[in-house]
């Protein structure tokens, strides 16, 4: 019987979690302890980091976790190469479970910025209402450019914020294209900032920016090592029951 850890923080780690409870396969759902009130699974779950790599194989061989499925977010590219580097240390089968990234469609006018401080950098100039919806972690790096008027999308309320000229929406999405096009209506929002996360549960907003007809910046994707990737949770089944 296979012993699963599943990296998580997204909607399609979620996905899996169903499927393995479900299916009666035993299975520990991995959170990093970002928010103060991360999502219940239906699977044991445990919170906080590893100590590293090394902590991580340490995690892996003193529960016998025979596989683990980093199911974490595309930009989470630390904990990423953390697992393909603790996996190969515990040779310990690792599959990812990957989404792909967004494309621009007809009618999209987006700017690809390479990583966080093109972003940044890519905001100078006069005072604009910017949609800054990158979560708080990387906030303090937009306090480069102070001049605009920032709208944040945060999970949790924050304590301080490095921006002085912002309005906070606390809210952790999956979000609708009409909550998203009015909130951004409301706010006369008028260019967005946004990660290519790919997937279902963030792509509201450019779907509200391209009916209103807004520039968007979007972050490309942090480089991760090779690894096997797998594209649904029927894919993982698989890869579990054959490796
Ligand atoms: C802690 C665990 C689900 C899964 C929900 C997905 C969808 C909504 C979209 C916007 C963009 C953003 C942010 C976002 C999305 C899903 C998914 C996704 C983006 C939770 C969660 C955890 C986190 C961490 C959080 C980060 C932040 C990023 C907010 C749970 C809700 C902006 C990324 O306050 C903080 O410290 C927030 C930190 C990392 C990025 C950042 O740099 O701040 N996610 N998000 C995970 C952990 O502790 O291990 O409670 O579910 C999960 C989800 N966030 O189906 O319910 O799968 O992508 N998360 C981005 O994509 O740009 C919001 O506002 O439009
Ligand atoms: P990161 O920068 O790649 O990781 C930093 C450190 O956080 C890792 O080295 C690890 O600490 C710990 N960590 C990260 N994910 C973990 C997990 N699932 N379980 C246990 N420890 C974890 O990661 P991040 O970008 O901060 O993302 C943190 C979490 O938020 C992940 O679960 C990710 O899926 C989720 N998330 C992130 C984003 C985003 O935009 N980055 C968006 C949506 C969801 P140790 O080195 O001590 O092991």
């Amino acid at each position: 019987m296979p012993n699963l850890l599943i990296l998580g923080g997204t909607t399609e780690a979620n996905a899996l979690a169903k499927s393995v409870a479900d299916q009666g396969i035993p299975a520990t759902y991995s959170y990093a302890g970002r928010v103060d009130n991360p999502r219940s699974q239906p699977v044991p779950m445990r919170v906080g980091g590893f100590g590293g790599a090394a902590g991580l194989a340490r995690y892996i061989h003193e529960h016998g976790v025979s596989h683990v499925v980093d199911a974490t977010h595309p930009f989470a590219a630390q904990m990423s190469r953390n697992a393909v580097d603790a996996c190969a240390r515990a040779a310990t089968p690792l599959a990812a479970l990957t989404r792909p990234a967004w494309v621009a469609q007809d009618g999209d006018n987006w700017q690809h910025v390479p990583d966080i401080e093109a972003a940044v950098e890519a905001l100078a100039g006069p005072a604009r209402r910017v949609f800054l919806a990158v979560g708080r972690m990387h906030l303090h790096d937009f306090a480069a450019q102070p001049q605009h008027h920032y709208l944040l999308r945060l999970v949790d309320d924050p304590d301080a914020l490095p921006l002085p000229k912002s309005d906070v929406i606390v809210s952790r999405g999956p979000f609708s294209v009409e909550e998203d096009r009015a909130l951004m209506e409301r706010h006369h929002t008028q260019l967005i900032v946004s990660k290519n996360a790919g997937g279902t549960g963030a792509r509201a907003k450019l779907d509200a920016a391209r009916a209103l007809g807004l520039p968007v910046l979007m972050i490309d994707r942090p480089t991760l090592p090779k690894r096997t990737e797998l594209a649904n949770v029927t894919q993982v089944l698989d890869w579990l029951a054959h490796t």
